[in-house]
């Protein structure tokens, strides 16, 4: 086809392909290994080794891929197929996710959504211009989300020339674990960025991550060199920013890395298992197996390490209060997973006793 030819080719690898995926999928079948590089809600923006196009789902995938959860979704790995010359292109299936940034979907459903996939390192970016843009226990909230994924958490306290001693904040976040990463910087002037910038190696994904108006998308600027995003301004009363990004977006860096914007989360409902806490909370973790019942819960029971270092001043109290807290948001996830699985089951249970499913009944009747 004449399109071929005007196409540029390029090697996947700049897109963050890597040779372990060759596995995941064959010539034989329809499409090529594409990245989203964007999503919207229907459709989705891809590049493949013959260039950029606009894909949508395939009439097949659509009707198997019912969750929110199959989606694809910014930094995925699809296999699409490039149709005519309208630059549009059909996507068959995703390729295993090797990491996922995942939250439950707000409000009462047990659903999660994938924010990015295949992600390497995530930026949890704070500010440090006062109001509520600096707060711990988001950034814990954050941590776990990140270490759920799979992918390696970094922390970007941004906006430090608004703020007169940068150092109590950052040793504040170096205090929550030893081996986390952590950048004082200015995406306005460009302090501090080189030490990101260090991180940042070719065909690397990372993904920035924060509440709106911290200036993620000020960093993805700098980061490239140029104004490509948009940014916004935050409000003077509280500094809590206007939502500017609305999509997901991956860019390619000059240096080859590659990284995805993301519109400020509004809400962070933790989606994952308790395992997860274990990283986050490393210096509860060490206590635990002092205290004297193996399966102490830190909460009344007597001999408690952990209540034992709040009280002679080793552990901030806040950080047991917010521990509780998340692993407590867990367990009521964990709990609702179950009953919804249960109500799957019986439903299963019920369509091969009676060949019929209930929800599905009248739709059937109707067709008849
Ligand atoms: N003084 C100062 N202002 C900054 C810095 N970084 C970003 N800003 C400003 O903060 C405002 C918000 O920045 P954005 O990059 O739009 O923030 P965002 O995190 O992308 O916000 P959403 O897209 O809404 O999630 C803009 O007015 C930026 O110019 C900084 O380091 N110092
Ligand atoms: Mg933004
Ligand atoms: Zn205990």
């Amino acid at each position: 086809m004449a399109e071929d030819t005007e196409k540029t080719a390029i090697d996947l690898s700049v897109l963050g392909y890597r040779a372990d995926r060759d596995a995941e999928w064959t010539a034989e079948e329809p499409g090529q290994p594409a990245r989203i590089v964007r999503d919207g809600r229907d459709l989705w923006h891809i590049v493949c080794a013959r260039g950029e196009f606009i894909a949508a789902l395939s009439g097949r995938f659509r009707r198997t891929a019912t969750r929110k959860v199959d989606q694809p979704t910014v930094g995925d790995w699809v296999m699409a197929e490039t149709k005519g010359p309208d630059d549009r292109a059909l996507i068959h299936r995703v390729l295993p996710r090797h990491t996922a940034i995942a939250r439950k979907v707000p409000g009462d459903t047990v659903e999660s959504q994938v924010v990015a996939a295949n992600v390497d390192l995530v930026f949890i970016v704070h500010a440090l211009d006062g109001g509520r843009n600096f707060n711990l226990r988001r950034i814990e909230r954050y941590l776990a989300l990140a270490r759920e994924s799979g992918a390696n958490p970094a922390v970007i306290l941004n906006k430090c020339d608004l703020c007169e001693d940068p150092q109590p904040y950052a040793d504040d976040v170096r205090a929550l674990n030893a081996d986390l990463p952590v950048f004082v910087t200015c995406a306005i002037s460009g302090k501090g960025i080189p030490g990101v910038r260090a991180l940042l190696t070719r065909g690397r994904t990372c993904a920035m991550l924060g509440p709106s108006g911290v200036g993620k998308s000020a960093l993805v600027n700098r980061l490239l060199g140029e104004e490509v995003k948009e940014t916004g301004e935050v409000r003077e009363r509280d500094r809590r920013g206007r939502h500017t990004t609305t999509y997901r977006e991956l860019l390619r860096l000059p240096n080859g890395a590659l990284v995805i914007d993301t519109p400020g989360l509004r809400e962070i409902q933790l989606w994952g298992e308790e395992d997860s806490l274990a990283d986050v909370f490393p210096d509860i973790e060490a206590l635990a197996p002092s205290c004297r019942f193996t399966d102490c819960r830190h909460e009344q029971e007597p001999g408690c390490a952990v209540r034992g270092a709040i009280a002679d001043g080793r552990l901030p109290e806040r950080r047991l209060a917010n521990y509780l807290q998340l692993r407590g948001e867990l367990e009521e996830l964990a709990q609702n997973k179950m009953r919804h699985l249960q109500r799957v089951e019986r439903r299963h249970r019920r369509v091969l006793q009676h060949g019929v499913d209930k929800k599905d009944a009248p739709r059937r009747g109707k067709l008849e």
